[in-house]
């Protein structure tokens, strides 16, 4: 039996997970969790990368014999390093609003089209493409790290850019997997302040002694990017099914052979991230339990099941747009959804379930139509809907959801970016082979939802 550590940073919590796989079998027990409390200070919402790596590496120690340890996290966020390779400043949050500016300059830049068809990728006011043009302290970096790229760093002394979330840049050729010198240059981003790519499966390095480690334990690059690793570990039977990777956002779409960088496809603003094993991830970013939880925080929930509950006996009303960019920002987050459903005429939900019964139905809506136009502007049919990671947990969401698509949800894993974390490495490390989907299927449990009629 050989034991993998899955270090996955969620934008809400962080955990260290270790996944023990024997004969074609994975089962996963939770070590550490933490929560992941952004810093918003001289008005710029920071992460506080330092006190997640000392998660990390508290979570590593509990871990006990390890035989290599993966990292995947929230996409598109850097640390920038000076020549001797020590962070310079404090990563930023891409739920804050600096780059509203560099957005406008960028898009004259580089006219949309031609960025969505150098990348594929959809836009974002958060892109890092965006963020690095925002950013003043690039011009003094020598060098950028995506944020599991940094924390493996500090694990391992070696610097690499793991391809999966490289591509959420809006910087990488999907279909190249190489830096676009057209994006690049259009932008005046310098593309070689990123460390040289990787591939998931690659042998970062061992862990360095100082974090005292009781062994030597390699570091595997795997799906870094937290999506990426989530959608290996979907207990797909054949290729005809649509995702949810539902968690504080609702990343919904189908994985492709190859990317669709049509017109079309950009107005949809459908992305084309990067998979491993050379997939494409065609998807569509809804908000995601992010509008509940903001909701939580205003109202200082203290029992969400109960509320959960109430509004699951409530009946649909109002309905807000699930992708709009409005609910990025925190703050006031029932004050925002009332204020969508006044402007469009809607009733405006009074009671906490009535907001809670909104979001629902809202994401419900949204994962629809996601699925819909992904399997439209792919040509890909879709029989089954699988719901993956915390939002499979909510039962009411996944039942609206099967009702919205008229399609059977499966609901689960859970912990589905932890264990395609997991699956990476085992199957780097010799332990597995193959197809990694059929171990999922055979060892993980789903519920499935089927949709309601009438
Ligand atoms: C989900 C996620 C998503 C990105 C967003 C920034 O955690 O990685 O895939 O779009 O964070």
């Amino acid at each position: 039996m050989k034991r993998f550590a899955a270090v996955d940073l969620g934008a809400g919590s962080g955990r260290v997970i270790v996944g023990e796989v024997e004969d074609g079998s994975v089962v996963l027990s939770e070590v550490h969790r933490f929560p992941n409390r952004p810093v918003k200070v001289g008005g710029t919402l920071h992460w506080d990368v330092l006190g997640l790596y000392r998660e990390v590496v508290d979570g590593l120690l509990k871990a006990g014999p390890l035989d290599g340890i993966g990292v995947d996290s929230w996409a598109v966020d850097y640390g920038l390093l000076d020549e001797d390779g020590a962070l310079l400043g404090n990563p930023v949050h891409y739920r804050d609003e600096r780059t509203a500016p560099a957005v406008r300059q960028a898009l004259t830049a580089l006219a949309p089209e031609r960025h969505y068809a150098a990348t594929g990728i959809q836009f974002q006011p958060f892109n890092t493409a965006f963020q690095l043009v925002a950013d003043r302290m690039a011009d003094l970096a020598t060098g950028a790290l995506l944020i599991p790229d940094l924390i493996g760093y500090w694990l391992t002394g070696r610097a690499g850019t793991e391809i999966t979330n490289a591509s959420t840049t809006a910087l990488l050729d999907p279909r190249t997997r190489a830096w676009s010198a057209e994006v690049a240059d259009a932008l005046g981003v310098d593309t070689g302040l990123f460390a040289p790519l990787r591939e998931p499966g690659a042998v970062i390095g061992d862990v360095l002694p100082e974090i005292g480690l009781a062994q030597r334990v390699p570091v595997y690059a795997v799906g870094s990017h937290d999506t990426a690793s989530a959608v290996v570990a979907v207990p797909a039977r054949d290729a005809n099914f649509a995702y949810i990777s539902c968690g504080t956002w609702s990343l919904v779409g189908v994985e492709l052979d190859s990317p669709v960088l049509t017109e079309e496809s950009r107005a949809a603003n459908f992305t084309n991230e990067s998979g491993v094993d050379g997939t494409i991830r065609y998807l569509r970013n809804v908000m995601g339990l992010w509008l509940l939880q903001e909701c939580h925080r205003e109202w200082g929930t203290t029992d969400q099941a109960a509320l959960l509950e109430e509004a699951a006996a409530l009946p649909a009303a109002a309905v807000v747009d699930a992708t709009d960019s409005r609910f990025l920002a925190p703050g006031d987050m029932p004050g925002r959804i009332a204020a969508a459903c006044a402007e469009t005429g809607q009733v405006v939900p009074r009671s906490r379930a009535a907001v809670v019964r909104c979001v629902l139905d809202s994401l419900a809506l949204a994962h629809r139509d996601a699925v819909a136009d992904a399997a439209r502007l792919s040509g890909r049919r879709v029989d089954v809907v699988h719901v993956v990671g915390g939002g499979a947990l909510n039962t009411v969401l996944c039942q609206l959801t099967a009702d919205a698509c008229g399609l059977p949800v499966e609901a689960g894993p859970v912990e589905a970016s932890a264990l395609g974390n997991v699956l990476v490495q085992a199957r780097a490390a010799g332990c597995v082979d193959g197809d990694l989907r059929k171990i999922v299927r055979a060892t993980q449990s789903v519920v499935r939802y089927e949709p309601r009629t009438g």
